[in-house]
C-alpha cells in the first residue's frame, strides 16, 4: 500500500485551566480540528484561570517539564511547530529556552505567545521578571504573538492605549524584532475606536499589514489563546502570514458573535466549539491549492 503524508505535529506548551475555555483546553481542540496533530507540555495546571475568577488552585509543573521535551527528543520525534503560551514561573522560559535551542535545526516553526498581561497590566503572579524571561523566548522564536501590553512591557516602554497610528505600531514591531523575533503579530492593534485586530511585520523584508474586524463590546476570556492557535494552525497549514492574521481574526470575531448572543459570563470563554467545523474546512481547503 501507498504511504500518505503525516499530519502535520504541533507541541502546545501551556497551562490547563480546568475550567475557563483558555490555554490548553482552547489550543487542543482548535489544533485537532485543523488538521494538525497535538502533542503538549502542561506549563501548570490551575482549577480555572487567573482573570477574575478568585480561589483557584495552582500546581507548577516546573520540575516536569526538561525531562517532557528531552524524552521526546530521545525518542526522535519529529515536529513541524512548537508552540509556547502561558507558563508556570519564570524559570519555565528558560527551561523552553533550551527546548527551542535542542529542535532548532529540525522544527520550521518556533511560535511564542508572551502571554503574561494585557489592559496595561500583569496576570496575577507575573511581574518585570517574567517580561525579561518571554522576551528572551521570544528572541529564539520565527513568529511571536504578544498583545500591545506585552509588547510594551517586553521592550520597555510605557504601555499606551489604543486607537494607535500606523507609525506606532511599526515602531513597535521593530522594536520586537531587535529582541530577535523574525517575524511579528501585534494583536490589540486599530486605528479607530470601533474595530480590533492585529497586524503583522516581517523582520527580513520590512512588510507590514494590518487586519481588523468589528469590536464587540467587553472583554472576553482566553480570545488571545484562541487567535494565537488558529493563527499556528494557518501557518503550519501553508497560510500566509497576512491570511493567517485574517483567518484568526475572523474566528475570533465569530466566536464572540455567538457568545454575545448567549449572554455567558466573559469570564468564562467564548464558544470557539461551534466554529470548529468550519475553521476545520477551511484550513483543508489549501490542499487543493497545493
Ligand atoms: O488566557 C491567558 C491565560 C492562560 N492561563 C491562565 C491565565 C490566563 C490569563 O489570565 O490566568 C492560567
Amino acid at each position: 500500500m501507498e504511504k500518505t503524508k503525516r499530519l502535520p505535529r504541533a507541541a502546545a506548551i501551556h497551562d490547563i485551566s480546568g475550567f475557563g475555555k483558555c490555554s490548553l483546553t482552547v489550543a487542543l481542540p482548535i489544533l485537532s480540528a485543523c488538521g494538525v496533530e497535538a502533542a503538549c507540555i502542561p506549563t501548570a495546571v490551575l482549577s480555572t484561570h487567573t482573570g477574575g475568577i478568585k480561589g483557584y488552585t495552582f500546581r507548577d509543573l516546573t520540575e516536569d517539564m526538561r525531562a517532557f521535551w528531552q524524552h521526546w527528543r530521545n525518542l526522535d520525534i519529529p515536529f513541524d511547530a512548537l508552540y509556547s503560551g502561558y507558563l508556570g514561573s519564570v524559570e519555565q522560559t528558560e527551561i523552553i529556552g533550551e527546548m527551542f535551542d535542542a529542535f532548532r535545526k529540525d522544527v520550521p516553526l518556533i511560535l511564542v505567545d508572551p502571554a503574561m498581561a494585557d489592559n496595561g497590566k500583569f496576570y496575577a503572579m507575573f511581574d518585570e521578571r517574567m517580561a525579561k524571561g518571554q522576551a528572551a523566548l521570544c528572541a529564539k522564536a520565527d513568529v511571536i504573538v504578544p498583545n500591545l501590553t506585552e509588547a510594551a512591557f517586553m521592550t520597555g516602554q510605557e504601555y499606551k492605549a489604543g486607537p494607535y497610528t500606523e507609525g506606532y505600531l511599526r515602531d513597535m514591531c521593530r522594536r520586537l524584532c531587535d529582541l530577535g523575533a523574525k517575524k511579528v503579530v501585534l494583536t490589540g492593534a486599530h486605528y479607530r475606536e470601533n474595530e480590533v485586530g492585529a497586524c503583522c511585520y516581517d523582520g527580513e523584508t520590512g512588510s507590514f499589514d494590518t487586519y481588523v474586524t468589528p469590536r464587540i463590546a467587553g472583554s472576553y476570556h482566553g480570545t488571545g489563546d484562541v487567535y494565537a492557535s488558529v493563527l499556528l494552525a494557518a501557518l503550519v497549514n501553508g497560510f500566509t502570514l497576512p491570511e493567517s492574521i485574517r483567518c484568526a481574526a475572523d474566528f475570533v470575531y465569530e466566536c464572540l458573535e455567538r457568545t454575545l448572543k448567549q449572554g455567558t459570563d466573559s469570564r468564562y470563554g467564548v464558544d470557539f466549539e461551534r466554529g470548529l467545523p468550519r475553521l476545520g474546512m477551511k484550513m483543508m481547503s489549501l490542499e487543493d491549492r497545493t
